[in-house]
């Protein structure tokens, strides 16, 4: 089967909530020697994309949703355990989490998934994690970076209360944060005051990158 026919047919699992579907294209495109990153990306994400419009516009109601994306995650799964598991050496150390209020994890998912498949150590706290947990967290294992997730318009404050918590503690500059999630832009970022936004977890790994060596630039002057 040609790549495009797999990547068509990982939406469609999705958009018709075919579980037994999405396993099944999942399990083809690694035998096909397909790139796992981009069969979620482009297959199955772009399914969800699409679901996530038609009940914005009021064509599909929450079942469908949660049904999509139980299907979504199971071909997911199967894609995730594909990645290769870690480096030699440890890039960084990564607390990361869904904030409070928001339920959505399949992002965020992927994005510890592509992290630790790139060397760093991820602690993923999980969804609905409120602000002194993360810097609890990362006080405990001495974190480089804290991560957080807002898929809802209304929790991406608390992205912001976690750089107000760092700066009244005097943590501001001791941890890097990177925030993500559909409504979450760089724009967003730099009011805030978060140090890196990524749009997809490609690119969470590549700023990811990017603060740890600055940090450590920074330590060696
Ligand atoms: C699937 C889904 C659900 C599932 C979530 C299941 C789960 N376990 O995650 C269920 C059905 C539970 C759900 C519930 C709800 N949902 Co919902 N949901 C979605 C949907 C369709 C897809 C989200 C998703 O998984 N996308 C796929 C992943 C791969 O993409 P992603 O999350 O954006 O992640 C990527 C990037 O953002 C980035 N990233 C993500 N996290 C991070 C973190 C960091 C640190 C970095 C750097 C990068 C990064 O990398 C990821 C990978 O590339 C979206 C639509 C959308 N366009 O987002 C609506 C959506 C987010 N949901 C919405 C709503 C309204 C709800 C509910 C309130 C509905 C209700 N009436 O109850 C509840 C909220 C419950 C709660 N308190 O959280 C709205 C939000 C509207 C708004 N303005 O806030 C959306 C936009 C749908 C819509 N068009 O109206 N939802």
């Amino acid at each position: 089967m040609v790549k495009e026919e797999i990547l068509k047919r990982a939406a469609e699992a999705v958009l018709r909530h075919d579980e037994a579907l999405a396993k099944e294209v999942a399990a083809r495109a690694l035998a096909e020697g397909l790139d796992p990153v981009e069969v979620i990306t482009e297959g199955f994400c772009a399914g969800i994309a699409e679901v996530g419009e038609l009940f914005g516009r009021g064509d599909v109601f929450l079942p469908d949703l949660m049904l999509s994306s139980q299907a979504m995650t199971s071909g997911i799964e199967i894609l995730k355990a594909a990645l290769p598991q870690g480096h030699e050496q440890k890039k960084g150390t990564v607390v990361i989490g869904t904030v409070e209020g928001d339920i959505h994890d399949v992002g965020k998912g992927i994005v510890v998934s592509l992290l630790r498949a790139n060397g760093f150590e991820v602690y993923d706290l999980g969804r609905d994690v409120p602000t002194h947990v993360f810097i609890e967290k990362a006080l405990e294992v001495n974190a480089d970076i804290i991560g957080t997730s807002a898929l809802l318009t209304t929790t991406m404050s608390a992205q912001k209360t976690l750089e107000e918590e760092l700066s009244k503690m005097g943590l501001k500059g001791r941890f890097k944060t990177m925030v993500g999630g559909a409504p979450v832009t760089q724009r967003w970022a730099d009011k805030i005051g978060a140090d890196a936004y990524a749009e997809n977890a490609i690119e969470a790994v590549e700023k990811a990158s990017q603060l740890v060596s600055a940090r450590e630039g920074r330590a060696a002057v």
